[in-house]
């Protein structure tokens, strides 16, 4: 059976499917499930994931990811809107905007909400890092200007991101889940 991932980003899926192989096929569906607003990303990334389940037909369970970045010189700030926020001002803007405090800490977070028959489960994983200037081609979206351990995150392969991003920790929470349910 494969699993659903409901997004229009590729490299969410890319991500995914090299934590979940061996585990289940992800197969990449797009469909434009209600963003709620809310402050909580799982309780975003639950409420797209039971609409896409109910939406989407029963065959098969969904999984959706909401993420964000979270700097904590700017209050938490492109947080649940980053995705907003980099469509508008742009990776390289925000780093000219974080460059102005001393404090460069940020946090990445996701929240991936996983929808069947059964009901819905919600998996949350963050990340500790510090925002520099651009550096790397691999990733996407602002992982050129998250440094972790010395390496940003577009500097990193999708097996060495996954072992320390937010996202891999979801995903580590969910397969965890999965094996114990299927047992
Ligand atoms: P979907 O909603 O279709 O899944 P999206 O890219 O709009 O795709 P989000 O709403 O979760 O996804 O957006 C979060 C924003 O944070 C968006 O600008 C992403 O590019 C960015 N983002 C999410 N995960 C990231 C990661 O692992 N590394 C860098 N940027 C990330």
């Amino acid at each position: 059976m494969a699993i659903r991932f409901v997004t229009g980003n590729a490299g969410k899926v890319r991500e995914a499917r090299e934590y979940l192989s061996g585990i289940e096929p992800v197969e990449q569906v797009e469909y434009d499930y209600t963003e709620v607003q809310s402050d909580s990303l799982s309780e975003i990334a639950a409420h797209g994931a039971r609409e896409a389940f109910e939406e989407l037909g029963h065959n098969e369970p969904v999984l959706v990811d909401d993420a964000g970045l979270f700097v904590d010189a700017l209050e938490g700030f492109p947080g649940p809107y980053s995705a907003y926020v980099e469509d508008t001002v742009g990776v390289e803007r925000l780093w000219r905007l974080a460059e102005t405090d001393e404090n460069r800490r940020a946090h990445f977070r996701t929240a991936l909400a996983y929808a069947d028959e059964d009901g819905t489960e919600t998996f949350e994983g963050s990340v500790a890092g510090t925002l520099v200037a651009p550096r790397g081609e691999g990733g996407f979206g602002y992982d050129p200007i998250f440094e972790y351990n010395g390496q940003t995150m577009a500097e990193m392969s999708t097996e060495e991101k996954n072992a320390i991003s937010h996202r891999g920790r979801a995903l580590e929470r969910f397969a965890e889940w999965y094996a114990e349910r299927g047992e």
